[in-house]
């Protein structure tokens, strides 16, 4: 398992084949163009209209890893523990409606890095508590077509009171966009957790030059 490190929360794409029209080999290119352009972590989240079956996603999630494993960036698997520890993932991401973070902290603690939902002062609270926690995904800070049953937004002043209270680092999801980056950035988050930023860009099929169109991208 690689140590946990926030650095790591500064441009985190997360994304499935439902993300880039249930395209499976387009994922993987695209997901490639991305870790040659410098994003910091990837996830791996296969819901909300996806085709696959499952072995079909076991296969997904093993290329995924020898891809990620190639340009040396963390690779989280969405709410499947039991999947990313068979793939050798380097962490996990548990939402808040599963209510499972006990179990799989009790499961992968130690073996796997964890990432919680978090999206309210109360489980905020709760996350404080939970040693085993390395960072909170907090959100939808915007309006966003790629969840489908997603909270209403929160807002950047929200975002900013979360983040303060938190005692674990906070990556902000939900809506980000160049026209609103800067401001999520201001809150004092550690990072950005994106899908259709990076997998709805322009750019993104012009390969590495076009840096999937992230200016906050050094390389
Ligand atoms: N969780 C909260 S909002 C969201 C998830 C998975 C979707 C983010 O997608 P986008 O395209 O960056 O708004
Ligand atoms: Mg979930």
């Amino acid at each position: 398992m690689t140590n946990f490190d926030p650095n790591m929360l500064k441009v985190y794409l997360v994304g499935g084949t439902q993300d880039v029209g249930n395209a499976p080999d387009r994922f993987l290119h695209d997901v490639e163009t991305a870790l040659q352009a410098g994003v910091t972590a990837f996830q791996y989240r296969e819901k909300d209209g996806s085709q696959l079956s499952k072995t079909e996603i076991t296969n997904m999630a093993v290329k995924l890893r020898k891809l990620t494993q190639r340009y040396h960036v963390p690779y989280f698997i969405d709410d499947d523990e039991e999947l990313a520890l068979q793939v050798g993932a380097d962490g996990v991401h548990v939402g808040q409606k599963d209510q499972r973070i006990e179990k799989v902290i009790q499961r992968a603690a130690g073996k796997l890095l964890i990432g919680y939902s978090c999206n309210t002062a109360a489980e905020i609270a709760k996350a404080n508590h939970l040693a085993a926690v390395d960072y909170v995904g907090t959100g939808p800070v915007f309006p966003t077509n790629s969840k489908g049953d997603a909270d209403p937004a929160i807002g950047t002043e929200q975002l900013a009171q979360l983040n303060t209270a938190s005692h674990h680092p906070m990556v902000a999801i939900g809506g980000i966009s160049h026209n609103n980056l800067a401001a999520v950035l201001n809150t004092g988050v550690a990072g950005v957790a994106v899908i259709s930023m990076i997998l709805g860009s322009q750019d993104i099929s012009q390969g590495p030059s076009g840096r999937c169109g992230l200016p906050i991208l050094t390389k």
